[in-house]
């Protein structure tokens, strides 16, 4: 990881999202993630790359919140701080808006709350020429039902990231299985596997977005 991509992922695992920002102490009055991802792209450093060290940032303050060394409220600093981060990536993954090549509802399950996975593959897929209906965090089985309503040809992705949640996971990918047969569903979050999607039902796991625009891709209708 060269310099100023090291910085991108220290400011998102300590949760550090500009200049203003009076948190964490030790790091008050430096550059945050949002200084920091300006210059990085000005110098010509890659999305990719500044994509990358915000994810390894995530996973370090995982792991220590997994080890009670820190906690929520600094999870949630972190997940600031890659918005931040993410808000100037943007553009990077809507470009070219060619006519869309189908249509992707995605949202996360019923009592999971976490949106950042999920809003990343939400953008590349975007980025890859799909219409996407994002129907945000916590979303309950009969809203995703709705939109399938409204766009019958729809694909669907559901993401979760608690293993807890994988149970509504289940139900909502049986539940939309009985009553839309037809509609193909993609699963995908940290605690998802393949052998996890295919036990409940669905159609297809990705464990990236590059993954997800591959299965879409493959199985255009
Ligand atoms: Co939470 N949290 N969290 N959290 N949190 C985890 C997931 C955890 C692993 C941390 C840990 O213990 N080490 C743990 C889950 C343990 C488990 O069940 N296995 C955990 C916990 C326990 C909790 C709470 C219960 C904590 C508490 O309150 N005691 C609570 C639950 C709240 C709820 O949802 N009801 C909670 C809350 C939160 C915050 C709100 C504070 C915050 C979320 C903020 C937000 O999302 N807006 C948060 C965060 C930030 C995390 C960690 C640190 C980071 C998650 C993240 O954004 N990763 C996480 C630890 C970790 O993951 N290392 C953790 C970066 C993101 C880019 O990766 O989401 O995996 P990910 O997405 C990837 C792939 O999975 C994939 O593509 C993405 C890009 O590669 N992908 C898909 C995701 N969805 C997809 C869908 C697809 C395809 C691919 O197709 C449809």
């Amino acid at each position: 990881m060269n310099e100023s991509i090291e910085k991108i992922c220290l400011c998102v695992e300590r949760g550090k999202i500009n200049k203003l920002s009076p948190f964490p102490a030790a790091m008050k009055g430096l550059d945050g993630a949002d200084e920091l991802t300006r210059q990085a792209l000005e110098t010509g450093v890659g999305p990719e790359g500044i994509l990358q060290a915000c994810n390894e940032g995530m996973r370090r303050i995982g792991e220590k919140f997994g080890r009670n060394e820190v906690f929520v409220p600094d999870l949630l600093m972190a997940a600031k701080a890659m918005n931040a981060v993410m808000a100037q990536l943007q553009p990077f993954f809507k470009s070219g808006s060619v006519k869309a090549k189908g249509k992707f509802v995605i949202g996360t399950v019923a009592g999971d709350l976490h949106d950042i996975g999920k809003n990343l593959v939400k953008m590349v897929v975007e980025g890859n020429g799909w219409e996407v209906f994002d129907l945000g965090v916590d979303v309950k089985t009969a809203k995703f039902m709705e939109s399938i309503d409204r766009s019958p040809d729809c694909f669907v992705g559901l993401s979760a990231l608690l293993t807890t949640t994988m149970v509504a996971m289940t139900k909502t990918v049986k539940e939309i299985k009985d009553r839309f047969p037809t509609t193909t569903i993609i699963v995908g979050g940290a605690p998802l596997s393949m052998k996890a999607a295919e036990e409940m039902g669905a159609h297809g796991y990705a464990p990236d977005p590059q993954s997800a625009v591959a299965f879409l891709n493959t199985h255009l209708k």
